[in-house]
């Protein structure tokens, strides 16, 4: 590390005590960033990374209310506002019982870099909860999401601050949220995305992060004269991104295999069909149901406590949570012959387990530039709000397509600029941090 890098990491790491994933966040994004400060010594000069590791604003509240049993719950919300430099704070909430402050810190300086490469205006934010939506019912979602909103309105607004789902949040929270938002203020703007068709939504915003994944990978493959057609591939998770991932994979003639959630995966050798697709989406958005359903439905084998990762493929699509490949996982994944890695989830390959991708000459795309889909296209449903219109369906995944297409332009002509061809990590974070660091840069020490 460059004694710059090293300093602010080690000052990072001492300030923010407890919080791992954080650590692990940043400690990536400054080390790509070494050749960046050897160029351009501004940045040094002008502190720009220990003002951008440290948020510009961090909100922490008491949410309660009260379940079905009339018994008072109590949990801690949270909303970090991180960088603004280049647009207003746009972020999910992540509503999952290992939700902490570190977590929402990591999330939200990811987004900061993410956000900058999709190329519209807008800055990192990230927020959410330790409630657990497992087992509860849509009344208690209902009077949990009021109680949250009832806090965070005062923070939030379409200029302000934007959230968005993430796990645990969909189209069902964001709609309580929404309501809440709308009681408290009497007013109409884009203070959410994410939300249903009735009242403001995208068409394809559900779709985007898994689409734009696929959409990404198949730049990578396109730069290494590879297809996708008749590819096997790896998907972990069963929500949001694991859906319209698999969705993306089928129409292209790609081979899915593999779904996941915390309590196993399923391997489904002959692959997931667009029939056996319907019957997750009932599985996940309906009934809210386990994957290991599926295995029972279709007769295929259930892997109890396990990750998909063991089983022989060409793509591995990781879309369920954090640090899900690690370094021996990789190991697995290389040996079994995978070609390429694209995230959807956020941070889901340790430091390890990309070093091990590059070592071995793996395609790579990393989290803030694989899954930046989504954030993107809620960009594009602000954009829509704003004017008062509505885009259709093929408008929309046109630019969301155009988008991933820039965004991989953008980390591959980094990487090569840096002498590094091939390396989208280094790639992303030096495009997307330059951005941000020269408009802050631009507006003064603050
Ligand atoms: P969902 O809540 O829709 O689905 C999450 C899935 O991941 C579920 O299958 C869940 O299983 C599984 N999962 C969650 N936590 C764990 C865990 N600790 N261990 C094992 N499995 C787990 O969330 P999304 O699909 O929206 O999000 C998936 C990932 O994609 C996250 O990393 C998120 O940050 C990222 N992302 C999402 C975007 C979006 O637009 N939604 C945009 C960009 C990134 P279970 O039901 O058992 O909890
Ligand atoms: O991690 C992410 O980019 C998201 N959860 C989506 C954020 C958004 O504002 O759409």
């Amino acid at each position: 590390m460059s004694s710059y890098v090293e300093r602010v990491y080690e000052h990072v790491v001492e300030k923010n005590e407890s919080q791992p994933e954080f650590h692990q966040a940043v400690k990536e994004v400054l080390e790509s960033l070494i050749p960046v400060f050897e160029k351009e010594p501004r940045f040094e000069k002008y502190k720009i990374l220990e003002r951008i590791t440290e948020p510009e604003r961090v909100i922490m509240f008491r949410v309660p209310w009260v379940n079905d049993n009339g018994d008072i719950q109590v949990n801690r919300g949270f909303r970090v506002q991180f960088n603004s430099a280049i647009g207003p704070y746009k972020g999910g909430l992540r509503f999952h019982p290992s939700v902490n402050l570190g977590i929402i810190k990591f999330l939200g300086f990811e987004q900061i870099f993410k956000n900058s490469l999709t190329g519209i205006a807008m800055g990192g934010g990230k927020g959410g909860s330790d409630f657990d939506p497992k087992g509860k019912s849509d009344n208690e979602v209902m009077r949990f999401c009021q109680s949250l909103m009832t806090e965070l309105f005062r923070y939030v607004g379409g200029r302000i601050d934007v959230p968005a789902g993430d796990i645990g949040v969909g189209a069902r929270e964001i709609g309580y949220l929404y309501g809440q938002w709308k009681k408290i203020t009497q007013s109409y703007e884009p203070v959410l995305t994410g939300k249903s068709l009735e009242f403001g939504g995208s068409l394809i915003r559900p779709e985007a992060t898994g689409y734009g994944s696929v959409y990404f990978a198949l730049e990578m493959l396109k730069a290494n004269n590879e297809e996708i057609k008749g590819k096997t591939c790896l998907v972990s998770g069963k929500g949001n991104v694991a859906q319209y991932t698999t969705e993306k994979c089928i129409e292209l003639g790609a081979k899915v295999v593999t779904l996941s959630d915390s309590g196993g995966f399923i391997y489904d050798p002959e692959g997931i069909t667009k029939e056996k697709l319907d019957y997750v989406f009932e599985l996940e958005n309906v009934r809210r149901g386990r994957i290991k359903e599926y295995a029972e439905e279709y007769g295929v084998d259930f892997y109890p406590g396990e990750r998909p990762w063991k089983i022989k493929a060409d793509i591995a699509f990781p879309s369920a949570t954090q640090n899900e490949i690690d370094g021996k996982v990789a190991k697995i994944l290389v040996d079994n012959g995978i070609i390429a890695v694209s995230e959807g989830a956020n941070m889901p390959s340790t430091a390890e387990a990309i070093d091990i991708f590059h070592e071995n000459k793996i395609m790579f795309g990393p989290g803030k530039a694989g899954n930046a889909g989504g954030v993107a296209t809620s960009g594009l449903e602000m954009a829509q709000n704003f004017s008062f219109t509505s885009w259709n369906r093929n408008t929309v995944d046109k630019k969301l397509h155009d988008i991933m297409i820039n965004i991989h332009k953008t980390a591959y002509n980094a990487a090569k600029d840096y002498g590094e061809t091939g390396n989208y990590v280094l790639g992303a974070n030096i495009a997307g941090f330059k951005k941000v660091a020269n408009a802050m840069i631009l507006q003064g020490h603050w």
